[in-house]
């Protein structure tokens, strides 16, 4: 694989006869094309349409034969037998997307696929064309599918990538890459390394014409690739024509096109395509203490104590590579966990989760079990001439199971779960998945008893994974909400796991990079996701670890992840003034996680995601598509954190509407820019009015989270009214889903200086939720009445983010 090179359309055969086009497949039917080239033997396209503004297109020949391997079909919400029941049994809301009952309907009808003769796609808003398409190439084995560029269109996607946050004139690669082994520590170091771990080939359009934003998802395992009007040559070729264009270096054309007229649906149908990310269990959405060197039990019990201590929540504690005995995959060092699975049960009931790494690589090793028997079962990857494949990674020399053979996922699914149960763990990290195979090369690693080659399979090993690991933690522990997070990815993993970004670097570059970064792969099919903090690779200074919490505090997934050589960066390990600043910005994310839990039903129910660009709120204010340090988590929060570590202050821009200003403790109006000066305490956080955002009481010091215990802080002034729904459950186990669970529906309306609340339980099947309103004093209202009775308010105060603001308390139920 060359990392810095890309197909040109100059290089492929597009059909030489003059295109014409075919009908717009209806409903459920498929229009087909036969493209000849003079050069090539005949393809077989289709185009099918499967929803309003869905489209699958396929290309078939006997030159693909045998080469296309998936692991996860890709099917639209409503066809997604995978999806769990909704609670109450009842069918789940597919009028998003997918149905014909879109409430859009009649916008989206106008918007249509065409095929034309050439093997080309054009997409269509009524007569007006969205996206003109300039036929299918072919170069042997490789395909490629091309577009007129244009470019007033704005794109983003592409999963996680060193590329920014809007992607028009970048090019590049899907190949999983073990960042480390590939490329300069320059390259590294300045954000700039590309392929990276995952791959999700979704690209997104906005065409500010039509108004139309489009989707192609490209579903080629192979290696693959995507040029959104890239110029060419070292200093810009000349003459030169730039075109959009996706293809693979093998297998079936298999991309699907998603269109709407609104941005929060396409991206909610790139997800239900892929596979929604199931509720996590409540402790994953807490904070995460990791390190490349913790190895026993006495460290975890330690970094515990000093949580404990310091009074700062924590809920998960994770083992690197170094607690294995000799690196070997499903062993526990003896002498570091001299009482087994004891320790992790004491550390449980203590509440905190034990998550250790699994690498895929198994020591080569005759008296190693799970060696032996992977050898003996042929379980393994094995090269042309049907050895196993050796790699060298820690164990020393390595082989690595064929995640591509069912066998052998169900092997490993079985090991990881006697390792579960053996020990007690709560979930995995699956690491070095891309695969990392050291200086031996990747080439000759073949999957299927040596029938497949790297290119193959090599997208979908890390997925492969996945699903094995996925399985054996749903089979140890069949009552409870599996937790896993992957380095590497392919389209569809949400459904099995979520991911962090891999190794990134404790500097600035790597801290602003990562908003983009997420923001990109939160669109792309990846919600649960994100960076370590305050960066894995190098010493990060004080600045940089408060700059860095207050910046990712809200990010979907927060863990701390340390390199092994660098310097301790534990929440204490740069002094008590930086301590007081993580603290509090752990504790406000933990204040937020009922908020938080609400947007992950959301996430598994319709795949809205949990980090959100603000176009994809605010679609009409064009500037939102530039905007690449503030983001929304939810509907309610805005954030416009600091990433500098030398200016004090910054400009935010509010989007249209009210915004309630956590700092200044008022609302102030959107549309406008701001120049802010947080102090060391504060970061620019914004909350959406009117709106509801439920919280957790008081000052949060453990990592205790009850969701029937709730806060419920209430922003509205004189005229607004809305409503909004609470669900708890007991954050664990699946009960949720056959209906354990309660639901309050709260009605608002401020009239007249009178805030009136109407709170009705939908369901107590968890028990009572118990609430209070909390109503910043800034708002004040004459008085509230609570379901009809007036309510006498008592002074309060809630702290977030570094400030406490008076609020008027009023005691529910
Ligand atoms: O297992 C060691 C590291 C781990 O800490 C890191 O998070 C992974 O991304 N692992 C990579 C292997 C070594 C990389 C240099």
């Amino acid at each position: 694989m060359h990392y810095r090179k890309i197909d040109t359309p100059e290089n492929y055969v597009f059909s030489t006869s003059t295109p014409q086009e075919l009908q717009v497949p209806s409903g459920g039917e498929a229009v087909r094309t036969i493209v000849r080239s003079p050069r090539y033997p005949e393809v077989y396209v289709k185009l099918k349409k499967l929803g309003p503004a869905l489209y699958r297109y396929r290309g078939s020949s006997d030159r693909w034969k045998a080469e296309t391997e998936k692991l996860v079909a890709l099917t639209p919400f409503a066809q997604n037998e995978e999806t769990p029941e909704s609670a109450n049994g009842s069918e789940k809301d597919q009028s998003l997307f997918f149905s014909e009952k879109t409430a859009d309907g009649a916008e989206t009808e106008a918007l249509s696929c065409v095929l034309a003769s050439d093997g080309g796609l054009s997409l269509l808003s009524g007569e007006q064309v969205v996206l003109r398409g300039l036929g299918l190439g072919l170069n042997g084995k490789r395909w490629m599918l091309r577009f007129a560029y244009n470019e007033r269109h704005r794109y983003f996607g592409l999963g996680g990538k060193n590329l920014g946050f809007e992607v028009s004139g970048k090019r590049t690669l899907f190949w999983n890459t073990d960042l480390f082994a590939e490329f300069s520590w320059e390259e590294i170091e300045q954000s700039k390394a590309d392929p990276l771990y995952a791959s999700f080939p979704v690209l997104i359009g906005h065409d500010p014409d039509s108004g139309v934003w489009y989707a192609l998802v490209m579903d080629a395992p192979w290696p693959g690739f995507m040029n959104i009007g890239a110029t060419e040559g070292i200093f810009g070729a000349r003459p030169f024509t730039r075109y959009l264009y996706l293809g693979a270096h093998n297998g079936e054309p298999d991309v699907w096109i998603l269109m709407d007229r609104r941005p929060d649906r396409l991206v909610q149908g790139i997800q239900q395509l892929q596979g929604t990310f199931s509720l996590p269990p409540l402790w994953a959405l807490g904070h995460h203490q990791c390190r490349w060197g913790y190895r026993s039990a006495e460290d975890l019990e330690r970094i515990a104590a000093e949580y404990e201590k310091r009074g700062i929540p924590n809920d998960g504690l994770w083992l690197d590579i170094d607690y294995m005995d000799g690196f070997r995959v499903f062993t526990v060092e003896k002498t570091h966990f001299p009482r087994g699975a004891e320790h992790i049960r004491a550390l449980k009931e203590r509440g905190y989760q034990v998550v250790p790494i699994l690498d895929p690589g198994l020591r080569r090793d005759e008296a190693y079990g799970p060696y032996k028997e992977a050898v003996e079962r042929r379980l393994l990857c094995e090269t042309k001439e049907g050895i196993s494949y050796t790699g060298f990674v820690w164990p020393g020399y390595t082989v690595f199971p064929d995640f591509s053979l069912e066998k052998t996922r169900s092997w490993w699914a079985q090991k990881v779960t006697d390792f579960t149960k053996t020990y007690g763990f709560s979930g995995y990290w699956i690491d070095m998945n891309d695969p990392a195979t050291g200086s031996a090369p990747l080439e000759d690693m073949r999957f299927k008893q040596g029938k497949l080659k790297q290119e193959a399979f090599h997208n979908l090993y890390a997925l492969g994974m996945a699903i094995a690991t996925r399985q054996g933690l749903e089979a140890a522990y069949p009552e409870k909400r599996p937790f896993l997070i992957s380095r590497s990815a392919f389209l569809g993993m949400a459904r099995y796991s979520g991911m962090w970004t891999g190794d990134n670097v404790s500097n600035e570059t790597h801290l602003k990079a990562s908003i983009p970064f997420s923001l990109n792969l939160s669109v792309s099919g990846m919600p649960f996701q994100g960076p370590d903090v305050p960066g894995f690779a190098g010493n990060a200074s004080a600045a940089l670890m408060e700059t860095w919490y207050k910046a990712g505090f809200l990010f979907p997934f927060l863990r701390n992840h340390n390199v092994h050589s660098a310097q301790d960066q534990e929440p204490w390990t740069r002094g008590p003034a930086t301590e007081k600043v993580v603290a509090e910005y752990i504790r406000s994310r933990y204040k937020l996680i009922p908020y938080l839990y609400q947007l992950w039903i959301e996430q598994e129910e319709i795949g809205s995601p949990v980090m959100r660009p603000l176009w994809y709120q605010y679609p009409e204010e064009t500037w939102t598509f530039s905007c690449d340090d503030q983001f929304l988590i939810g509907p309610s929060l805005m954030h416009a954190p600091l990433t500098s570590l030398t200016e004090k202050g910054r400009i935010v821009r509010l989007p249209k509407g009210h915004w309630f200003d956590w700092n200044r403790g008022q609302v102030i109006a959107g549309g406008q820019e701001l120049e802010v000066q947080p102090g060391r305490m504060e970061t620019p956080l914004y909350i959406r009015c009117p709106g509801v955002l439920p919280l957790l009481p008081g000052q949060r010091t453990t990592n205790q989270k009850d969701l029937r215990m709730v806060d419920f802080l209430i922003l509205v002034q004189e005229g607004d009214t809305g409503v909004y729904r609470y669900r708890a459950d007991d954050g664990e186990t699946l009960e949720y889903r056959k209906g354990v669970y309660s639901e309050l529906e709260i009605h608002y309306t401020c009239a007249g200086g009178l805030l009136r609340l109407e709170v009705q339980t939908l369901r107590d099947a968890y028990g009572p939720v118990h609430y209070t309103f909390q109503i910043p004093s800034s708002l004040a209202c004459r008085g509230v009445v609570l379901n009809g009775k007036e309510v006498p308010p008592h002074r309060n105060r809630v702290s977030l983010v570094g400030k406490r603001l008076e609020c008027y308390g009023v005691r529910g139920e």
